[in-house]
């Protein structure tokens, strides 16, 4: 069950210039950093929010590590702006795959590696009514679920 917003990803070309303006306007501090090479990112979570499921909810402000990525052909398509949204749920594994089974696209066989130890996600944005959306399993419940099951 989808139970939250886990965060809103932002792309941007210079991610400490796009800390400094969430800081100076909002008063919004890093919460985490961390480059992903597999998504080609180096990011930043700004944590907004706890949510009643015991999750949070985080701006995650994305600069590509590489052109030839995700985020980096959007950027140069696009400019930057609002590049995904990610839904929290404890169980990203079933799902996703109630999700496919309804015939939306879902872009990886098996979840890969996000933001701090998180499993991760993506529904093509074809599917989506133009919105590229990502699934999140926090690394806690990750964990719980490895060892229930
Ligand atoms: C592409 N399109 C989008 C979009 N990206 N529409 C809405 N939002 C986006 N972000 C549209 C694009 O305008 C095209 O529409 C069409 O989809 C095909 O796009 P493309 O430019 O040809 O690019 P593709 O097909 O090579 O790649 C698009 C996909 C790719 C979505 C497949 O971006 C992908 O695999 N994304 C998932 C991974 C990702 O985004 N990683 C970065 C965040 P028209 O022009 O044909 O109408 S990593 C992250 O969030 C982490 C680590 C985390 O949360 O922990
Ligand atoms: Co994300």
């Amino acid at each position: 069950m989808l139970t939250r917003i886990d965060h809103i990803g932002i792309a941007c070309h210079d991610l400490d210039a796009t800390v400094e303006f969430y800081r100076a306007t909002y008063g919004f501090e890093v919460f985490h950093t961390e480059i992903n090479e597999e998504q080609g990112v180096r990011e930043a979570m700004l944590k907004i929010n706890e949510t009643s499921d015991g999750g949070a909810s985080y701006l995650q402000l994305l600069e590509p590590v590489r052109e030839d990525s995700a985020v980096g052909k959007w950027l140069a398509k696009n400019g930057e702006g609002v590049h995904h949204i990610a839904f929290g749920t404890e169980d990203v594994d079933g799902d996703s795959e109630a999700i496919r089974e309804k015939g939306v696209r879902v872009l990886y066989e098996e979840p890969r590696n996000g933001s701090m130890g998180s499993r991760i996600t993506f529904l093509h944005p074809k599917d989506c009514h133009g919105v590229l959306t990502e699934l999140v399993t926090s690394a806690a419940r990750a964990c719980r679920s490895d060892q229930a099951g």
